[in-house]
Order: structure tokens, then sequence, then C-alpha cells
């Protein structure tokens, strides 16, 4: 099925010798070692990370396992909490919002120390950690290198590094393998004998490592428990596999001399039972015979294999989607990707960078969230650190969403499946929040969480009592299933829905001057207003942002419970309860209006455009549908500016998409893009890129890849079930192009190819035999093809061999 799609484009493409350009274009690639890991290059299973600098001399993969996690569960909620509603209620009301928001920094934080600041290593809160590293030592390679490249092959999923020495060439390759879950580092010289190495590893802190048996290493250890106990236990396994030559394994170190090449393994696991497990008490693992076995059944195997099965289950998901963007600039396509950034930022035309973002977007996916892993946290799978920033954590109030942005329309629905499990696994907890401070049916998640089921308000209200992020994820398990139509999986995700949509006809109160009803107390996330008096707060009823949640969130309610057959009552309390919500409405300055009052931002340029929210990820401001919201939506966005933190501005990127601007789109992609760190590694200030691509917040965050990645997409393809819209937003920049494999709601996968700004041609393949409506500006056809059917259009959308069920 793909590969028909395939075919079509390659047909489509103008280009014969696409297939060997797009696969050099899938590469990001340097002429020098790493010396930040913000240069070196990322691979991953889901699970099992590293970062490959690509040293001659001296080699530095640093490592990661998805579960490492300090601290551990806790009883955050304060449970007297709700009995403060009412009072608070009453002063919003009276218009004494920083009364009322006094009542809130007083009992809706949590207890005990919360995230600990964005510090919470050393608290039961916890921090997302580094496993450590691999260190090799290379024996006879001094300075004198040539023909240096280090490169990461977004199609294999491998880092690769190669040079020559005294006339002998090197090459280093290092992957993650998802099938036999082992990290592999294969080690070769073009002479005989020639390989020498010693291999160490350690993290910064609460470890030991000794050589075991003949040829292996491993390190051991527990994470704080933030109670100044042990915590999680973890084991890292390290096996050298020499051909020819030998190996020395001498207290902390193995040493290999004399070899032809070597293959190095290693596993790591820890004792955490998963999401699921934990919250329902589940049995802990044992690290100690998981990474045995891994690392036995993986040394059993020959190198090849391992690398044999590892890119063929990789490429099983990457090489669904093509995208060529063009025209092609060999000037700069030809560049080291560090001197690319820079030559973009200098204005270089380069519509291939932006494919190759697209790509990188979707292989940081794969890599950092597959079934059974956890979800792709803060920073994906990569963190070097103890201390991650904001610890590696769960961020509900946009920045774990736009990790999954382009999971559907990148045809990547199963690397969707971890965040499902976070949903579910919150639940519980949430629950118990529920209860404790708004007294409430159902569930509620608030602005962080972890792997220890957090769903307690931060330890500050002023940014931590938002309270619509468990309900802003449930938006993921409606889009799953749009785009799936899984009935199985609707049966699991309608309970989360439910509860989720329970907490809020219990939560939602009378507005007395309006009769609308209002989430209170609430915020817009991480903004502040101005009152008439001139004192400024945070803490306000109704703000935009949740009513536009919230009627999401009946309606998908609804529509799952409907198409179970199920809870008839409910569903007609939550169409009653949507239709009383607040109305999004315009305010004096013709923007969008954020709060329920016409209130000013106390900082107008602020990062978060949260009651945007309702035009993108949501479809409730259209251009076409609502005209005059969307005329608002553009004049919020013109008056909080393109320049912004790194995720900031790939939201930025999906807004004008979905406002049909594609040159507005193009020049936030622009900034996201920008070079974060110059020649010199100096930075600056403001989000972009750094040299390995990663978005820069600053620090590293890699929603902005995840976000920027769903922008491009958006920016080419539009789809809700009912409608299909090509090249919505074709920014000047990008006249010719061609893109295969991306996904619609409702099962259907497009290929197309545009040139001089102009469709050329469609093929559409319905994978559930549903009828669909394709649009192309003005032009609308509707198709109806039977399942696993394919049809072809022109660029005027006229069906190129007209079948069965064509209308118009
Ligand atoms: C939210 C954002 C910050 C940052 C943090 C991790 O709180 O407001 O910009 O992305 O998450």
């Amino acid at each position: 099925m793909v590969a028909s799609l395939l075919a079509a484009a390659a047909a489509m493409s103008a280009n014969p010798s696409e297939t060997q350009s797009a696969a050099e274009s899938l590469q990001l690639w340097y002429t020098r070692p790493a010396r930040h890991w913000v240069e070196a290059l990322p691979v991953g299973n889901g699970r099992l990370g590293a970062m490959v600098f690509g040293g001659a001399a001296s080699e530095r993969i640093q490592l990661n396992e998805d579960s490492l996690w300090s601290g551990g569960p806790e009883e955050p909620d304060n449970p007297s909490a709700h009995q403060h509603l009412a009072e608070i209620r009453r002063l919003l009301f009276e218009g004494k919002n920083v009364e009322a928001q006094e009542l809130v920094y007083r009992h809706f934080g949590c207890q005990g120390q919360g995230s600990g600041h964005g510090n919470g290593a050393n608290v039961p809160y916890g921090s997302y950690q580094t496993l450590g590293d691999l260190r090799l030592e290379f024996g006879g390679i001094g300075e004198e290198l040539s023909e240096y490249r280090r490169a990461l092959n977004l199609s294999t999923a491998i880092a690769a590094t190669s040079f020559t020495v005294a006339g002998v060439r090197h090459t280093r390759e290092v992957f993650s393998s998802h099938p036999d879950q082992v990290l592999v580092v294969r080690i070769a010289a073009e002479r005989a004998g020639q390989v020498e190495l010693t291999a160490r590893l350690d993290r910064p802190e609460r470890f030991t490592t000794r050589a075991e048996g003949q040829d292996e290493l491993a390190m051991r250890g527990h994470l704080n428990n933030g109670r100044g106990g042990d915590g999680m236990a973890y084991v890292v396994r390290l096996k050298v596999l020499p051909q020819g030559g030998r190996v020395e394994a001498a207290g902390e170190t193995l040493r290999v001399v004399g070899a032809d090449s070597v293959t190095l393994l290693l596993t790591a696991a820890t004792d955490y039972p998963g999401l699921l497990g934990q919250v329902r008490g589940a049995a802990r693992p044992d690290p100690e015979a998981i990474t045995r076995k891994q690392m036995d059944n993986a040394a059993r195997k020959s190198f090849v294999r391992l690398r044999g099965a590892s890119v063929a289950d990789h490429r099983r998901l990457f090489d669904r989607v093509r995208m060529r963007l063009g025209p092609d600039n060999p000037k700069t396509a030809s560049l080291p990707t560090d001197e690319r950034l820079a030559a973009f930022a200098r204005s270089a035309a380069d519509p291939g960078l932006a494919a190759l973002y697209y790509q990188f977007g979707r292989y940081l996916l794969i890599c950092s969230s597959r079934p059974g892993s956890l979800p792709a946290n803060l920073q994906g799978l990569w963190a070097d650190t103890v201390q991650t920033p904001w610890n590696g954590d769960y961020h509900l109030n946009i920045n774990v969403q736009m990790n999954y942005w382009p999971a559907e329309a990148a045809n990547l629905s199963e690397c969707h499946l971890p965040l499902f499990d976070l949903i579910e696994s919150l639940v519980e907890p949430g629950r118990k929040t529920a209860r404790a401070y708004y007294a409430a049916r159902g569930w509620v998640a608030h602005v962080i969480t972890n792997v220890w089921g957090f769903t307690a308000p931060g330890e500050h209200p002023s940014w931590g009592a938002t309270n619509n992020g468990g309900a802003w994820l449930t938006r993921h398990l409606w889009e799953h299933y749009l785009y799936t139509r899984d009935r199985a999986f609707l049966k699991r995700a309608y309970p989360m829905l439910k509860e989720a949509a329970l907490f809020y006809l219990d939560f939602l109160t009378p507005h007395p001057g309006t009769g609308w009803l209002v989430t209170a107390p609430s915020n817009s996330p991480e903004n502040a207003f101005r009152l008439p008096d001139g004192r400024t707060a945070s803490v306000c009823a109704g703000p935009t942002m949740d009513s536009q949640i919230v009627r999401e969130l009946f309606a998908h309610a609804r529509d799952a419970a409907k198409e179970l057959g199920v809870d008839a009552d409910l569903r007609a309390q939550w169409e009653q309860a949507s239709a009383k919500l607040p109305p999004m409405r315009v305010g004096r300055h013709g923007q969008l209006m954020e709060w329920l009052e016409d209130y000013d931002e106390a900082e107008p340029t602020h990062r978060h455009v949260s009651h945007l929210y309702g035009l993108h990820p949501s479809w409730q401001i259209t251009r076409k549908g609502t005209p005059e919201l969307a005329a608002a939506a553009r004049e919020t966005l013109e008056r909080r500016g393109d320049i912004s933190t790194g995720w900031s501005m790939a939201w930025k990127i999906c807004f004008w998409a979905r406002l049909g601007d594609g040159d507005h789109a193009y020049r936030l992609l622009q900034g996201l893009l920008r070079p974060v760190m110059d020649q010199s590694f100096n930075m600056r200030d403001g989000g972009g890129s750094y040299p390995n691509l990663f978005c820069a917040h600053p620090p590293f965050q890699i929603d902005g890849n995840f976000g920027g990645a769903a922008g491009i997409g958006e920016m080419l393809l539009q789809a809700t079930l009912e409608e299909i819209e090509l090249l919505p937003a074709l920014p000047a920049a990008w006249p010719e192009g061609s893109v295969s494999g991306l996904r619609a709601p409702g099962g259907f996968e497009l290929a197309f190819a545009w040139s001089a700004g102009q469709l050329r041609e469609v093929t559409l393949k319905s994978l559930l035999g549903r009828s669909c409506r394709l649009r192309l500006g003005e032009r609308v056809v509707e198709v109806r093809l039977p399942r696993g059917a394919t049809a072809r259009f022109d660029g005027r959308l006229e069906r190129r061999e007209p079948g069965a069920g064509a209308r118009r």
C-alpha cells in the first residue's frame, strides 16, 4: 500500500535522480567532532538513547534510558483546598481578582516541594537523568586526521564517523536497535590488527562500575529517592566483541588490543514498572535479569544481522513519508549541517533544509516514542545531566502535547501510543486531585507531571494551578481515533474522555453576570493581565482557552459515547453544558479576547498564545467557518509578535498555516532555524536551533522540533474528518515539491506534487473506505472510494481515471 503511493510519488517527481538525492538529503553531517552536547548526534529506539560525539582519539557516547528518574511516589494533594472554592469564586465574580488570587496562592499549590522550582532531582518529584557515558580511548590515533566526517542518516538511524590516520581509513557506527533492545557500536579500520581501545562507563554520581567475566563491564546504582534514600535501581552492561586481537578486563575498564574490528553491545534497564504498573502497584522488574537476557540474545547475533534488523525496523516507520521541497539549491544542500544553518540565516534559499527539519522531527519521534516506551519528555529521550532543565518532565500546558502534534499526520500513529499510557496513568491520581481541590468527580491534571503520577498543582499557583492539562491531553485520544477509527482503542479511551468531561460538569460554575458556565479559579497559562485599577493578576474565571478546551472535550466525549452507544444521559448533559460555555469574542484592539473581560496582557509579547488553541490544534476558529474570529486571531498574532522561545515560534508556524498565510508561517520557520550558537560557540539570546538541529527554547527543549515538523506539515496539508485541504499555506519560498505518505483523518493517505506554486497531481488512497472532500483553494470535490482503493487527480482535482463514486 505504502509502496504504491511511493511509486506514485516517484513517478510524479520532476527530478529523475530524486531517489538518490533524497537519500543524501536525509543526513545531518559535520566535518569535525562535537565539542558540545548540542552538536552530538542522537540515536534511540524509543527507550535506549545515545548522543554520539564522533571523537577520533577519544569518543564519548552519552547514554539515556527513558525511565531513569530520581524521586518517587508522593501525596502532594492539599485535601482541604476545595473548602476555599466558594470564597475564591465570590471574590472573582466581584472583580476582586487580586484578593481571589491571594487565596489561590495560599491554598491551591501542592503540598511538599513540588517540582523543586524546576530543580527536583533531589526532592520526591525527581528529575529525568543521564544514564551516564560510554568512554572510549583509542590507541594509535594521533592529532593528524584527514577526510573526517560524521553523519546521522535519518533513514537508517545510524550515526557514523569516519576519518583517515596514517593512510588507514577508520569507520565507526552507532545505532540503538529496537528489535534487539541493545545499543551497538562498531569500530573498524581498513588495515588488520589496527584497533586498540579502552572502554569505561561512568556517570556524574551514584554509580559503581566493574569488569565482569572476560569481556564485560557493569555499571549499577540507585538514584536519590528525594528523601535521602535509595530510589530507582538501574543496571548498564557493556560487552566488547573483538574480531581478532584480545580483550583484557581490569578493574573498571576493558581493553582491546590488536583487533581488526570491535563490536560493543550495551544494554540498560531500571526497576521502574512502567506508568500503568506504577499506579497499579505492579511488581518491580529486575534490571539485572533483563539486561543479562538482552545481552545474551544480542551477543548470539552477528553485527551484520543486528544492523540489518535495526535498519529494517526503523525504515518500516521512517520511509513511509517522503518530502521534497524545491527548488534544490546545490550550494546549500552540499554544506555540512551547521554551515547550512548559518547560510540559511544569512538568507540563502534552502527549501531542502525545511524538508530535512520535517524529517528530523519524524526521526526524533520514532527514536523517543515507541509502543511500550515512555512518552517523549521535554528533551525527548536525550539528557546529559542529573538535573535536567525543568526536570525533563512532562509539561501539560503545551509541551508534551506539542511533541505529539506530528504523530498522526506524519504517518507515525503507533508512536503516539506511549502518550495514551501517560494519560491512562493520570486518571487514578487525577481523581484524588479532583476531589481535593475542586470537590469534583472525574480526573484533573495541572501543569506538570512525572513518572510518579503527579497531578496536583505545581508548587506556585501563579503557573502551577492551570488546571486544563489533563483535558488538553485527551484531544490526542480522539485524534488517534479519527485517524485510525480503531474501535478497540476507542473503548479503552472512552473512560479517560468521560471522566475528564465529568470533571468539568462539576467544576464549571454559572457566571453571575452572563449565566455562562465558566471555570473558576483558573488562568490563561502563565500569562497575567492588567486590572482596571492598574494592578496585575493571573487568576480569573473562564479564560478563553478553558472554554475552548472544554467545548472540544464535551464534543469528543459525546461523540465517543455515541459511537459506542453508551451514556445517553451524559451525552445530553455535555451538550447542554456546552451550549452555555462563553463564546469567543473580539476585543477592543480587534484581537481575540484571552480572558472573559477585555483585559490587556501584562506582557503583550508573552510566549504562550493559549487562547488561539481554538485555531490550532483545535478547529473552532477557521478561515471559512468563522472569518471574524480568524481575523481577530491574526490581530492577536500581530500583537504578540514573531520572535519568541523555540516552541512558541513552532506553534506560530501552525497558527499562520491555519490562517492560510504560508509566507508568514515561513518567517516563523526561519526564526526556528536561526542558529543559536555562533562559530565560536557563543550563545545568542532567543529561540532557534543548535548545530545538531535540536530546538533551543533555550535551553534544548524538543517540543519545538516536533511543533516545527507539524507546522511544515500544516503548510502543505490541513485535514479534518470533513475536509482535506491541499497546499493551504504554501510559501513563495517552496514553489515546487512533492510529498507522499501523509495521513488524514478517516484513514486516507496522500501523495501530491506541485510546481510553479500550482498543484500538479494528487494520489489519494482510502485505507478504510470512507468518503471525503478534497479542497484546493475554492475548488472542492467529493470522493467516495472503497477500502484499499486509490484515486488520482490532476492539478485541478479532475479525476484522472474517472471511476465509480466520483461525484462533484
Ligand atoms: C512551560 C513554558 C516554558 C517552558 C516550560 C518547560 O512552562 O512556559 O516556556 O517551555 O514549560
